[in-house]
Parts: C-alpha cells; sequence; structure tokens
C-alpha cells in the first residue's frame, strides 16, 4: 500500500512539474508598485528580463490586470523601438506550449513583433501580433520544438511612440502529454486516467503472483 501511494505521489509530481512556468516574472509582480499607478523601469532591472526601457503598471488607466494585479507596456519612454527579451533552459526535441496575454492602451493599430530563437540565432517562431483590442486582454498561444539547450522569447515594438501594447501572463511550460502525442494519436484527460488505472492494475497483478 505504500508502494501504491508513492508511486501516485510521483505521478502527481512529474504531472505538475512539468507544467511550471519557465519564465520568470512572466506575470511582471515581482517589481511591486503601488495599486492604480505605473513606474518607468529599465528592463534588465525588472526581475528575469533584459532589453530596453519598459513600464510596470498595476491595475493601472482602467485595466485590471490578466493575471495578478500588475502588466508591462512595451512602449515605455525615452526611445522609438522597445524589446523584452528572456531565455530559458530548453531541451532540443522536446515540444513546449507558450502564451501570453496582450491589450492595445490607445489604438487598436498598435502592434509587436513575438519571436522565439534558438541558441545560434535561429528563428524558431515569428510573428507580428497587430489584433489588439483596446483595454481589453486577448490572449495568444503556440507550440514549439526546441533546437537548443536555451530558448529566447522577445517581444519587440513596430508600433512607435511610447502609449501602448501592454502584455501579461507570459508562460512557456513543456508541451501537455496530449500536445507530445498530438501527431500520432489525439490523448484526452480520460486516457490519463487509463494510464493510472494501467499502472495500478500491473501494480497489484505483480503484488499478486509474488505471493
Ligand atoms: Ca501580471
Ligand atoms: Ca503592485
Ligand atoms: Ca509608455
Amino acid at each position: 500500500m505504500l508502494k501504491l501511494k508513492f508511486i501516485f505521489l510521483l505521478l502527481f509530481i512529474t504531472s505538475t512539474s512539468s507544467h511550471a512556468n519557465l519564465i520568470l516574472n512572466g506575470g511582471f509582480e515581482n517589481n511591486n508598485i503601488s495599486s492604480n499607478s505605473w513606474k518607468a523601469f529599465s528592463a534588465n532591472s525588472v526581475t528575469g528580463w533584459e532589453g530596453s526601457a519598459m513600464e510596470l503598471w498595476d491595475n493601472f488607466s482602467g485595466l485590471q490586470a490578466f493575471e495578478g494585479d500588475q502588466y508591462a507596456e512595451l512602449n515605455a519612454n525615452g526611445e522609438n523601438v522597445y524589446s523584452i527579451f528572456q531565455s530559458i533552459d530548453s531541451q532540443a526535441g522536446e515540444l513546449y506550449d507558450v502564451s501570453f496575454a496582450y491589450a492595445a492602451r490607445t489604438k487598436k493599430n498598435e502592434s509587436f513583433l513575438f519571436e522565439i530563437i534558438d541558441a545560434s540565432n535561429g528563428f524558431l517562431f515569428s510573428q507580428i501580433i497587430d489584433d489588439h483590442i483596446q483595454k481589453a486582454w486577448s490572449t495568444f498561444e503556440t507550440t514549439f520544438e526546441a533546437q537548443s539547450d536555451l530558448t529566447l522569447f522577445r517581444f519587440t515594438s513596430i508600433s512607435s511612440g511610447t502609449l501602448g501594447n501592454l502584455i501579461d501572463g507570459i508562460s512557456a511550460t513543456t508541451a501537455s502529454f496530449s500536445a507530445q502525442q498530438s501527431a500520432a494519436v489525439s490523448v484526452s484527460e480520460p486516457n490519463l486516467g487509463l494510464l493510472f488505472s494501467c499502472s495500478i492494475f500491473l501494480l497489484i497483478r505483480r503484488k499478486v503472483s509474488s505471493k
């Protein structure tokens, strides 16, 4: 029975840890600013991030955060093009799910470029995100296959000026079990249940036969 509990615990840890967010401070909550305010930062002084200037907002100007209380405005101040980036440890050949939320500040034609880049500067993914809604969050998600032990995510403003491109909830996780299997067969939650049942059945069978 103790062994059975251990296997359950092991399966639980495996299934939860594989979905941990690999992006550090992807929700921009770490550098805490006061509620209903904004503050300018150099990207390098924001936990996990590098790049140009950026702003952090805390439920400011009538827009609640997508997650937590804070989010970032890509078009900060003092420059024309704003770019922030972060690398994660990755494993070549492994699939990863990436997602984030974005919103327009003042106009629908705000836009930025989202890129996923491998360790040898090869582009794994590149898309201009230009379908923003003003003061409301849209979500973007994709899945990619890592090519190296380091993968970089970069957000670069396309629309110029110091207003716009609000982003929050940036997440990268190892792809779900079903995504990993999608090329061969579609696997859903009940199949995971089947997997659990099979391992328990095999364990009980082993126990019975060893008696
Ligand atoms: Ca947030
Ligand atoms: Ca805050
Ligand atoms: Ca700004």
